[in-house]
């Protein structure tokens, strides 16, 4: 089936047929993986809509395709990781052009931010508060992006994507939210005002923690023409195998979504009121300070649940006893990992600002996979008992 074909099509089916059409010179139902750099022109110019991978590629093709539709977005460009996707949007500014994030945003884009383009003149504005009241305040002639994630990375804010872009679209500027957490099976953010889609297909977008992607969706044609441009000339592209990788594992996205947040509301339930932890955060638990607005903008909570310990030396501790949860930087993967952020994933961030934040020793952020729920409580209750 076409793109077109399947568009009056539900996700999970759409996940499965956009980009797969059956190739036409063998049948095969499966596309072939095109590992090549280069396609041989019948003469100078005259060739079949590709010439060279970097440029184009029949496999990142099918996986852009079928990304973008997902999304509900007309257009999609792939990248090596989701690193390289951050940086081309931000390469779509000039000097003195500002970027407006909240502070809790993945600390390799932080990073992007304040230790590269900050570097070229872009000016990087962050509001600790998450309140489109927070945004509006800062937002000026001068801001071109409002850069958001939701939920974030670690702390599990939700951002209310309508009215954060409205706020943008009034200024002048415009939304990028990072969908990483939350992927189109759990939240369409086109639909709800954005204007370009971030993703590290790392995660759940490949499923299975095997492929670093990255993708920039958008519903704009020019917009479209200025990142595949910068795709094609910064050249941060994924290979072809990596690209039916993460294709694959987009077909059963919708699936693993669903038990990773059944899985996810389950454990965090569970270890709600543990004597050991200050804290536990997830979006779908009624006492989120964002729970309404998840609920509103998600159809699920997603796997994601961060904890924090009453005595920060805990947090090591139970990284060090869990025997299905693996201790990894990272999430997403049908396999559940915990990560301590002020170490692993956040360590670029100076300290004091995040222990402003509230990245302390204590968090922990657990990636609850697909596994059976009741080996993963068992799991986690052992880690707690013995810290
Ligand atoms: O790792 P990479 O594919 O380059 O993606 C970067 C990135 C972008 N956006 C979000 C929300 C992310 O979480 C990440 C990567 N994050 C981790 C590696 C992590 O463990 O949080």
């Amino acid at each position: 089936m076409t793109r077109d074909s399947c568009e009056s099509m539900k996700l999970a089916t759409r996940a499965i047929h956009v980009g797969q059409q059956p190739d036409e010179s063998s049948g095969a139902t499966i596309p072939p993986i095109h590992l090549t750099t280069t396609f041989t022109q019948a003469s100078p110019g005259n060739h079949k809509g590709y010439e060279y991978s970097r440029s184009g590629n029949p496999t990142r093709a099918n996986l852009e395709q079928c990304l973008a539709s997902l999304e509900g977005g007309t257009h999609c460009a792939a990248f090596a990781s989701g690193s390289a996707a951050t940086a081309a949007v931000f390469a779509t500014l000039a000097p003195g052009d500002k970027v407006l994030a909240y502070g809790d945003v993945y600390g390799g884009t932080f990073r992007l931010l304040k230790q590269v383009f900050e570097g070229f003149g872009v000016v990087p504005v962050f509001t600790e508060d998450p309140s489109p009241a927070g945004f509006a305040n800062l937002i000026d002639a001068k801001t071109k992006i409002v850069w958001i994630e939701t939920p974030t990375n670690p702390l599990l804010r939700c951002l209310d994507i309508k009215k954060l872009g409205r706020i943008a679209h009034d200024s002048g500027a415009l939304l990028a939210v990072d969908n990483t957490f939350a992927t189109p099976a759990l939240q369409q953010p086109i639909a709800l005002g954005a204007d370009y889609i971030i993703h590290s297909t790392t995660k759940y977008v490949g499923g299975h923690s095997d492929v670093i992607g990255g993708a920039v969706i958008v519903r704009d044609e020019a917009l479209f023409e200025r990142i595949a441009f910068l795709q094609n000339s910064l050249g941060g592209v994924p290979g072809p195998f990596d690209c039916y990788l993460a294709h694959r594992g987009i077909k059963t996205l919708a699936l693993r979504m669903e038990r990773h947040s059944q899985n996810a509301l389950t454990i965090a339930k569970h270890l709600q009121g543990n004597a050991k932890l200050e804290r536990v955060v997830y979006p779908f638990l009624p006492d989120h300070p964002d729970h309404e607005l998840a609920k509103q903008q998600m159809t699920g909570g997603g796997g994601i649940v961060t904890i924090v310990f009453k005595k920060d030396d805990a947090a090591l501790e139970f990284c060090a006893h869990v025997k299905i949860f693996a201790c990894a930087e990272s999430l997403g993967g049908v396999e559940s990992l915990v990560n301590h952020p002020a170490i692993m994933t956040h360590a670029s961030i100076p300290q004091e600002i995040r222990e402003a934040r509230g990245i302390t020793d204590g968090l922990l952020r657990l990636s609850v996979g697909i596994e059976d729920v009741d080996d993963l409580i068992a799991d986690l209750d052992q880690a707690i008992d013995a810290v």
